[in-house]
């Protein structure tokens, strides 16, 4: 019995051993670094850019990616996290729907000593160690352009003076980009006291309730709008349509700034529907992985990493549309 046992025991150790080498010595290299995403869901095309734009970086950096789409749920993030913390994954990635909400599920992977990377969009926690770095754009300096473009815009068609009622369509309620870009809007354009936000209501980044709270803001204030402000290219792309229908012209009768700068706002710059796109580049996948890769090879990453970014007025929009990656 006691030879069995022992027998036992050393085939355990030889066998284990053996398990030990060929994991190391993998015929295909290093072990792949594993990251776990979280995406917000698919409510835009910046949305859609930048999935696959992480998609296409995971390949081209032999980067094993789980990727998981919450449905503009931050519970089904929440649970996406956890099971990525189970999984043992390397790198814990996500974009959050809002900003509240994330300190419990942050102190698990913490303790689990898995690193977080916020990407695109950041949390408001008290205790900043629970993710090492947030890369993408300033949202901010976003609304800040959007507002001193139609500032200088006003100017430059002579309306400078004139009482210009604004309505807003806002982005997720809670998140990052719609706290922000309103309230960098709201800097510039309170320092000119004939300009009034009339009406300032969430759209959700999506077109069809762009479209929708666009008809019921021209219900009720008509002729009274001067401005459209959004939060986004498609709830702008939205608006348009409930413009149309409405029977004004988009671009003219009302003039339109948004952000983020894709294809579908070129095209209707083109068609002379919206006067502006602020840009916010959904390009973030080769930088992550580079992040997971330094990471993985003990390096500190900056706190910030901010993403460079410029503003298309209608005028550059044909000339630029081919250089477009989004
Ligand atoms: O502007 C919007 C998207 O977080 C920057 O989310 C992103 C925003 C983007 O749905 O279109």
């Amino acid at each position: 019995m006691i030879k069995v046992s022992k027998f036992l025991a050393m085939s355990a150790i030889v066998a284990s051993a053996l398990t030990m080498i060929v994991g190391c010595q993998s015929k295909s290299g290093p072990k792949k670094i594993t990251i776990g995403f979280s995406q917000v869901g698919a409510e835009s095309e910046w949305r859609t850019a930048n999935t696959v734009s992480i998609k296409q970086a995971a390949t081209d950096f032999g980067i094993n990616l789980q990727f998981s789409d919450a449905m503009n749920r931050q519970e089904n993030q929440i649970k996406a996290i956890r099971s990525f913390i189970a999984q043992k994954v390397d790198v814990i990635a996500f974009s959050p729907t809002t900003t509240s909400g994330w300190e419990t599920v942050l102190q698990e992977a913490q303790r689990a000593k898995i690193p977080v990377i916020l990407l695109d969009r950041g949390v408001d926690v008290k205790d900043e160690s629970l993710y090492v770095t947030l890369m993408g754009s300033d949202f901010k300096v976003e609304g800040e352009r959007a507002g001193n473009w139609l500032v200088e815009y006003m100017n430059s068609k002579g309306r400078g003076n004139e009482t210009i009622n604004v309505v807003e369509l806002q982005g997720t309620v809670g998140s990052d980009p719609a706290i922000q870009r309103k309230a960098g809007f709201d800097e510039v354009i309170k320092k000119y006291p004939n300009y009034k936000v009339i009406r300032s209501q969430t759209g959700d980044f999506t077109r069809a309730l762009g479209k929708e709270v666009m008809e019921a803001f021209l219900k009720a204030e008509g002729k009274n709008i001067h401005v459209l402000f959004a939060h986004n290219d498609d709830m702008a792309i939205g608006a348009i349509q409930a413009i149309e229908e409405y029977g004004l012209k988009p671009g003219q009768d009302i003039i339109i700034v948004s952000i983020d700068g894709v294809k579908g706002a070129f095209e209707a710059m083109i068609a002379g529907k919206l006067n502006c796109t602020v840009e916010c580049s959904p390009l973030l996948g080769p930088q992550l992985m580079q992040a997971a890769i330094d990471l993985k090879n003990g390096k500190t990453l900056p706190r910030r990493v901010l993403t460079e970014e410029g503003v298309f007025p209608a005028e550059v929009a044909a000339k630029e549309f081919p250089n477009r990656k989004y």
